[in-house]
């Protein structure tokens, strides 16, 4: 009975002496919306595990991956509000919550995926990250998500006029839909999850995406023109619920950050293969790709979605400016 008391007390104090006194070891609960084998689904899994590492197992990471937790909206309001800790996020349907984030739904305004990170990673960034902060989402690293083209049911998309009628699905954000609006057609906000059934039974006649996520999801087999718009090229992020992040020590934040850069660096790494291995699958399976070699006439179609959101946000025009004039 000593024994055991003795033992135990010890334990407490071997423990109080690892972790600073902190009270017991915290389990989060993340949320992705990616299947196995996908970057985002590797490298969340990678963050988990360095997550333990660094933290000497003060903190544990369990992933739910497949979006099995909910929608990716509903699963932001989640982290935002604590009933997750973390989220693999796509900025997209972070933009309604945070308008400092919505920047990057903007058509057009990255002229690459390699600029999108040197904004990312300066006073762009920062101006970002604190928008989303206020809002209760940290983010502690970004991720790639190349660049969303148009796929159709039933024809290839060359100019704006072939988009005009055609009813195409977006993610939840009213800029989107004035995007698809500006080019004469019909959006419809939708889960990522119903996007499949809605192609294959005409619910909607298209839809837009990179090209691992039209792969990963099957569109491919019932959407089968891919046309290299690349009109958005938007940024995801590794997000931690803020009174978490708050409430960990320097030491334990530094660590939880390092985690999910360290995470970042292999997703960037996987994205790239993945981007390549994607696309030439699809290729293989048959479908029909066109480049689109004119994109001026989309950018300029698309121009008054920036309008709608500095008429919405006039103190964010900086940050818009910004962007533009970074090389
Ligand atoms: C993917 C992105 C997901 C989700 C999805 C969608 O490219 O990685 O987070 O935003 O697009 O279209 O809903």
């Amino acid at each position: 009975m000593y024994q055991k008391l003795t033992k135990s007390i010890l334990g407490a104090v071997t423990a109080l002496a690892l972790f600073g006194g902190a009270a017991s070891a915290a389990e989060w609960r993340g949320w992705n919306i990616h299947v196995d084998g996908y970057p985002n689904t590797i490298a969340m899994d990678k963050f988990a595990e360095l997550l333990a590492e660094k933290t000497g197992g003060e903190i544990t990471l369990q992933m739910f991956h497949g979006g099995t937790l909910g929608s990716q909206p509903d699963a932001i309001e989640q982290v935002r509000l604590g009933g997750l800790e973390i989220g693999n996020f796509n900025l997209g349907p972070i933009g309604p919550v945070a308008p400092e984030a919505n920047v990057v739904s903007l058509p057009f305004i990255f002229k690459d995926v390699a600029h999108m990170f040197r904004v990312l990673e300066g006073e762009g960034g920062a101006a970002i990250a604190a928008g989303m902060t206020a809002k209760g989402l940290v983010p502690l690293a970004w991720y790639d998500a190349g660049a969303r083209s148009f796929y159709t049911a039933g024809k290839p998309i060359n100019a704006p006029a072939d988009v005009q009628g055609l009813k195409v699905r977006v993610m939840n954000n009213d800029l989107y839909s004035g995007m698809i609006a500006q080019l004469g057609g019909n959006p419809s906000p939708m889960a990522f999850a119903e996007v499949y059934q809605a192609l294959k039974t005409g619910v909607v006649d298209g839809a837009e995406n990179n090209w691992p996520s039209y792969e990963s999801t099957g569109h491919f087999e019932v959407a089968g023109f891919y046309s290299l718009s690349q009109h958005l090229i938007i940024p995801e992020c590794v997000c931690i619920n803020a009174d978490v992040y708050n409430g960990l020590s320097d030491e334990m934040k530094a660590a939880v950050t390092a985690a999910a850069v360290e995470s970042a660096a292999l997703q960037r790494n996987l994205w790239a293969e993945r981007e390549a291995a994607s696309r030439e699958k699809v290729l293989a399976a048959g479908i029909k790709f066109n480049e689109i070699a004119d994109k001026a006439p989309f950018q300029a179609a698309m121009a008054p979605v920036y309008e709608s959101y500095l008429a919405a946000n006039p103190d964010l025009r900086p940050l818009v400016e910004l962007i533009q004039a970074t090389e």
